[in-house]
């Protein structure tokens, strides 16, 4: 099976748990995208009825709307029933690390007011702990200064041999790469960690207190429900 056909497998598996009348968190990403399909074919062939779907990001808004979802957003609907979202990392306690994709803050806000939050992922995502892959752990910070910011992340982590990047997406002007842009207006710095960064609450709670940051992708005690496709089948984890 392709990396792809498992992201299905869990994606389709999490819809299972969607009811009719439900309030739903619609994720980002590739496989959140395949989540959001079958909804749309569910309501399509009438086995879903009166769901209603707030979007994690303009790209998964417009997906949406492609497909005829009923959508509104977190003004109308404080407390959601159910989030259905990718992760890039799954750790044994179920800490997420998510945001590769840009789309961290709102994912966060629409998960964090959600009664259940279903996590898919293929196989390939499943670390032993988060930040320890030597992979982008994303934070999203105002563009106000940010190589202060930048550096202000970099030195919180020093002894972990951090290195923080800004991230930038292909688009040139005059042969000078871009920042990414958030739908938020925001930059996203990536931080690499070359040692374990410990105690997480730790780390998420002093990321968030440098006045440049909005928001870091580590998902702490979100999640309530894990779907793992992998080889072998798909394996249902619960908080
Ligand atoms: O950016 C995000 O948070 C995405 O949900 C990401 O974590 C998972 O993206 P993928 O399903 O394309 O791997």
């Amino acid at each position: 099976l392709t990396q792809d056909e498992l992201k299905k497998i869990a994606a389709y598996k999490a819809v299972e748990f969607v009811e009719s009348g439900m309030v739903l968190g619609l994720g980002t990403g590739s496989t959140a995208c395949h989540a959001v399909d079958r909804i749309g074919e569910l309501l399509r062939q009438g086995k879903l009825k009166n769901v209603i779907g707030v979007p994690t990001s303009k790209k998964t808004h417009e997906q949406a709307l492609s497909l005829g979802i009923p959508l509104s957003d977190l003004d109308s609907h404080p407390v959601l029933d159910l989030a259905i979202d990718g992760a890039d990392e799954v750790d044994t306690e179920m800490n997420l690390v998510k945001g590769r994709g840009g789309s961290l803050l709102r994912e966060k806000m629409v998960e964090g007011a959600c009664k259940k939050f279903v996590v898919i992922v293929d196989e390939s995502k499943l670390v032993p702990y988060i930040g320890g892959s030597g992979l982008a752990m994303p934070v999203e910070v105002v563009p106000f200064c940010w190589k202060f910011t930048a550096k202000r992340l970099k030195d919180l982590f020093e002894d972990c041999g951090c290195v923080a990047k800004l991230r930038t997406c292909c688009e040139k002007i005059n042969k000078k790469e871009q920042p990414f842009v958030t739908d938020n207006g925001n930059y996203i710095v990536d931080l690499y960690f070359k040692k374990d960064i410990g105690d997480l609450k730790i780390a998420s709670d002093s990321i968030l207190r440098l006045a440049g940051v909005v928001e870091h992708g580590m998902f702490l005690d979100m999640a309530t429900t894990v779907i793992v496709a992998g080889e072998l089948g798909v394996t249902i984890k619960n908080k």
